[in-house]
């Protein structure tokens, strides 16, 4: 069974020499098949030779969302588009989405490792776990989908979208475990509570993750479902869902780091940090074939932790995430960036670039609203015509950012205009 987890239960050595091994190879493939990677290394005067072992990989340069945008769509596959199997996309700060691709072995691993987290959820071959991530160019749905079949367990496709439908197919299939961000899990059992089926239920784990959440509303989510729940992590860039995932000691997450090498960075000189320490998370994936990537800048606020856990496994963990380093906002599992907003504005001639953004959290479901200053050109009374004008932001916003948000439209010079670095966002949500 290969997401059996003897590989995370080797010595701190038998890993270091293994992800030695991976990271020399790596570089040769990403130098000969990579022309950025390449260039990057010619400009520091690095040849593969000089690296040796997993101590040389702060000689190597980092890779920032940036530079896929740079790159877009496929300029940093390490393979011909005939090898690339699958294509995955998540939001890039501006209008270009940020695009992964992966060839047939990388969803193998990618499944692998996904299992792997499902395992320390205690999930099974024997359970029936809906997939409530979203499905599509997410990594979240197809992610933890192929994870959950590579275990063995029943997969039921649920996608996002539709509460009571879940709640019903949760009581009649039996589901005994999901898949699905924390809030969204919180909103089901509301509905559950309000449609009497609490006791019907035969749910006993859950896999949460794709935003922030808290200690305190991962007790919240267990005590209210009788469940014991799991936070698994993980980026498009580097594959998706199943990069970590915690045990049930709850005590950090275990990173598949055979896989993807994890380094934690003084968020101002960027050199690595001691254990215990927060800085900013960035991976390099050592098996990946589609698209490589050298010391991937996450943006992920965390600290590391490299002793054995109660549990056994020797494998480095993540602490729960501490924010993140830029503005990206997660609203209902989509990345977003202010940035964004701002990009599509432009191309809405009525509007001023003065935006306000005010995220909230009803119902545990997120909402988004976005204040938007109109020129006063086109400043008008008429209802009918603002109308119109919020029907255009809306649909504006919703093909840039992926998500819907209410429109409302300002008098012009209302927005506060800051003194300083603009304020874009207010972020209202409690995240318990
Ligand atoms: O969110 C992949 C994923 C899907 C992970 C399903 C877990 C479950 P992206 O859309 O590329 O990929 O967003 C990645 O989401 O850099 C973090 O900021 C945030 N994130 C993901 N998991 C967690 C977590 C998926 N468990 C970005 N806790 C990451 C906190 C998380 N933040």
């Amino acid at each position: 069974m290969i997401w059996n987890e003897t590989k995370e239960c080797m010595s701190r050595d038998q890993m270091t020499a293994l992800q030695s091994a991976r990271l020399v190879k790596l570089v040769d493939y990403v130098y000969h098949n990579v022309d950025f990677y390449r260039k990057k290394m010619q400009n520091l005067d690095l040849f593969p030779s000089d690296i040796k072992s997993i101590e040389d990989i702060t000689k190597l340069p980092f890779t920032t969302k940036d530079d896929l945008r740079d790159n877009y769509p496929f300029g940093l596959f390490a393979v011909p588009n005939k090898e690339i199997v699958r294509i995955h996309a998540s939001s890039g700060t501006t209008g270009k989405a940020t695009v992964v691709g992966y060839t047939k072995h990388d969803l193998d691993i990618w499944a692998e490792c996904v299992a792997r987290c499902m395992t320390m959820a205690g999930i099974g071959k024997d359970d029936i776990i809906q997939i409530a991530y979203g499905y599509g160019l997410f990594t979240g749905g197809l992610g933890a989908h192929n994870g959950a079949e590579l275990l063995g367990a029943t997969v039921v496709p649920m996608s996002t979208g539709n509460s009571k439908k879940l709640t019903t197919m949760m009581v009649d299939f039996g589901a005994t475990a999901i898949a699905c961000t924390p809030s969204y899990l919180l909103h089901i059992s509301e509905v559950l509570r309000e449609e009497g089926l609490l006791d019907k239920i035969k749910l006993k784990a859950a896999i949460c993750g794709a935003e922030p959440w808290t200690e305190k509303m991962r007790h919240e989510i267990e005590t209210r479902l009788n469940i014991t729940a799991h936070d698994i992590y993980g980026l498009s860039e580097i594959m998706g869902p199943g990069v970590a995932c915690d045990c049930q000691y709850h005590n950090g997450l275990h990173v598949c780091e055979d896989h993807f090498y994890p380094e934690v960075l003084d968020t101002a000189t960027l050199a690595p940090v001691a254990d215990g320490v927060t800085g900013e998370l960035a991976f390099t994936t050592f098996t990946k074939e589609g698209i490589p990537l050298l010391r991937y800048r996450t943006k992920d606020l965390t600290s590391i932790d490299h002793s054995t856990c109660e549990c056994g496994r020797t494998s480095a963990r993540i602490s729960r995430f501490k924010g993140r380093v830029d503005d990206m906002l997660i609203i209902r599992g989509v990345n977003v960036f202010p940035s964004q907003v701002e990009a599509a504005l432009v191309d809405v001639e009525e509007v001023t670039p003065h935006y306000m953004m005010i995220v909230d959290r009803v119902n545990n479901l997120d909402t988004l609203e976005i204040q938007v200053e109109v020129d006063p050109k086109y400043y008008t009374d008429e209802v009918r015509a603002l109308e119109a004008l919020n029907k255009k932001i809306a649909h504006v916003i919703q093909q840039a950012l992926g998500v819907n948000a209410k429109i409302k439209i300002v008098e012009p010079q209302t927005l506060v205009r800051s003194q300083g670095k603009a304020v874009h966002v207010i972020d209202n949500r409690k995240l318990y």
